[in-house]
């Protein structure tokens, strides 16, 4: 039996979109088996932002995070695969770029631990809300 397919919710964050990075992050996950399904971009308002990283709110660093978040233009797009959710996180590296490994999105062009190019959803469950806080069934074309 092969893994599940899955869907999961990634953002390329405005450090990424600032230097025009979108297609050589992309490339990363086609090349990593994923297959974009659902892709727009947009510029996040303050409450999207702090509803989409609510789970964060009591963190240190959240309304940096949220500051971040809205000073451009981020792509948020679904992706879809095997295992998809841990495919993506292991293509996008760890949290610290200074922890991640080589070849992934984050060692290769993150520029800190919080402009750090990418989101990844981390649960299933979690990916279904991401999912939808952002797209409709109907936008999103396998
Ligand atoms: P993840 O994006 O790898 O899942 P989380 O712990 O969920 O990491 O944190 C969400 C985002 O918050 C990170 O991607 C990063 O942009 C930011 N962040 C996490 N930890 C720190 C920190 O210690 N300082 C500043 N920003 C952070
Ligand atoms: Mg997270």
């Amino acid at each position: 039996m092969g893994a599940a397919k899955e869907r999961t919710l990634s953002i390329i964050k405005p450090d990424a979109t600032r230097r025009n990075l979108t297609g050589k992050i992309n490339s990363k996950f086609e090349d990593g088996g994923l297959k974009i399904v659902g892709q727009k971009r947009l510029q996040l308002t303050q409450t999207q932002a702090e509803k989409f990283y609510e789970v964060h709110k009591e963190r240190p660093f959240f309304g940096d995070l949220v500051k971040f978040m809205v000073s451009g233009p981020v792509v948020v797009q679904v992706l879809e695969g095997p295992d998809a959710v841990a495919a993506n996180r292991k293509i996008m590296g760890a949290t610290n770029p200074a922890n991640a490994d080589a070849g992934t999105i984050r060692k290769e062009f993150a520029e800190s631990i919080e402009a750090n190019s990418v989101h990844g959803s981390d649960s299933l469950d979690n990916a279904k809300r991401e999912i939808n806080f952002f797209f409709a069934e109907t936008e999103i074309v396998a």
